[in-house]
């Protein structure tokens, strides 16, 4: 586990639990932790510096301020790293908790069932670091100087990620992902070292068109190779969406490139798309024009699975920090099952992200039929060339086994 030492609250007003606690993290190299032995103590601790703490876990059932009035009053107080909830909770209280959660825009991201152990631990930690680390930019970012050279020289490239339909064994959809083709050192140059330079600086728009003509014109490629009926998913900034004609614009170019709405999916983030109604505009646009829009990344946001219901979305993408360990965690399955729930009836494409482990496929199997699949277990994202061989070779592999 390579989860380096995080600040971390734990409010419990048992002793001899946050005793256990204090054991179970430090074994899993967590030292800086505040114990509390009251939602009161804790919440003028956390308003001191409501940025210090990235983790809190909170036993629901305390005498004075509960668990629940606690995670209202962090809201309150703008806490804005991860809740965990230290107590069995059945399956209502769960999605109601969630709810609330939401409501005070705080991300509550599991609960840990008593007795705790380390393997329990190990998972809310996976899933702490799968939500934390999108947000977490790295040290090797790029100038604006650097993207124009990158732009200009062709070393912006779309690599691809399937969506895959283990109910049919097709590919449903390719993501394509921005990378900078870096040579030399190998490994390309990845999203978080420019999107956001290249957002401030008015170039996020030279970047998704480029990708996407890049992508249109590799389409007739890997549609020949793969065969199966697919579409491309590409991501778009909700800065993108301010813009009222980017639909237009948007169009101008698919239809250039021979394609047409109904094969492209605009996905956006849930964190920061949907907050104003500008953004909403464009995506109905986006919608009447015939593309697909995804809300990426449920579940690092605040958007509650009835607000859903309400908005324009053809697929939903489950976060990874939702499905990091899912197999063996209660609460990822009661969210994850309410949407799967929610979506089959909607006819919502639902897509779980971010699958690394078989034990993680696996549960998804009694669901196959509802839900599509993507992440390092099928394959990495990979450029065009590189992606054909994985595909025939993963082709392969599935005709022996049936
Ligand atoms: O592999 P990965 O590191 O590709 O991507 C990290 C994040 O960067 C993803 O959450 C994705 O939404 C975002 N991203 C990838 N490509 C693009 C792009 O072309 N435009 C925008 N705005 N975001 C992108
Ligand atoms: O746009 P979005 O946030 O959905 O982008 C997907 C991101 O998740 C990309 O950065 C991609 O490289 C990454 N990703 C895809 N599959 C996996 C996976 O199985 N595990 C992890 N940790 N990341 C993944
Ligand atoms: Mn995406």
């Amino acid at each position: 586990m390579d989860v380096d030492d995080i600040p971390i609250m734990v409010v419990d007003d048992s002793k001899s639990i946050r005793l256990v606690m204090k054991k179970i993290l430090n074994r899993l190299n967590m030292e800086d932790i505040t114990f509390c032995e009251d939602g009161a103590k804790a919440l003028t601790i956390i308003k001191q510096d409501p940025e210090h703490y990235h983790l809190i876990f909170i036993d629901l059932n305390m005498p004075e301020m509960d668990g629940m009035a606690l995670i209202r009053q962090l809201g309150s107080a703008r806490f804005n790293g991860a809740v965990v909830i230290a107590s069995q909770m059945e399956h209502r209280v769960i999605n109601l908790a969630s709810d609330i959660a939401k409501k005070n825009h705080i991300h509550l991201i599991g609960n840990l069932k008593k007795p705790f152990d380390i393997s329990q631990m190990e998972c809310i930690l996976e899933k702490y670091r799968a939500f934390r680390q999108r947000s977490t930019p790295t040290m090797n970012v790029l100038s604006v100087d650097e993207i124009r050279q990158a732009i200009n020289q062709g070393r912006l490239m779309p690599y691809y990620q399937p969506k895959v339909d283990i109910n049919t064994n097709q590919i449903h959809s390719l993501e394509v992902l921005a990378r900078i083709d870096s040579p030399g050192d190998g490994g390309a140059i990845t999203p978080v070292n420019f999107i956001s330079i290249a957002e401030n600086h008015n170039l996020i728009n030279l970047i998704t068109f480029h990708l996407l003509k890049t992508a249109l014109f590799e389409y007739a490629e890997l549609e020949s190779e793969i065969g199966d009926f697919f579409t491309l998913s590409i991501n778009i900034s909700a800065l993108q969406l301010e813009d009222l004609n980017m639909p237009d614009k948007f169009d101008a170019i698919v239809l250039d490139g021979g394609l047409t709405a109904k094969k492209i999916t605009i996905e956006v983030t849930e964190e920061h798309a949907l907050k104003t109604d500008k953004q909403l505009e464009t995506l109905n646009r986006f919608r009447i024009k015939g593309y697909g829009i995804a809300l990426d990344d449920f579940g690092t946001g605040f958007t509650n699975i009835s607000q859903l219901l309400s908005l324009p979305f053809t697929e939903v993408k489950i976060d990874r920090s939702l499905i990091a360990g899912i197999n063996d965690d209660q609460f990822s399955q009661v969210i994850v099952n309410s949407l799967i729930d929610l979506t089959s009836k909607m006819e919502i494409e639902l897509v779980a992200e971010g699958i690394e482990t078989i034990e993680e496929l696996e549960y998804f199997v009694k669901f196959k039929a509802l839900i599509l699949l993507q992440g390092y277990l099928f394959t990495k994202p990979k450029p065009k060339d590189e992606l054909i061989h994985w595909y025939h070779s993963w082709k392969k592999t599935i005709l022996k086994n049936v």
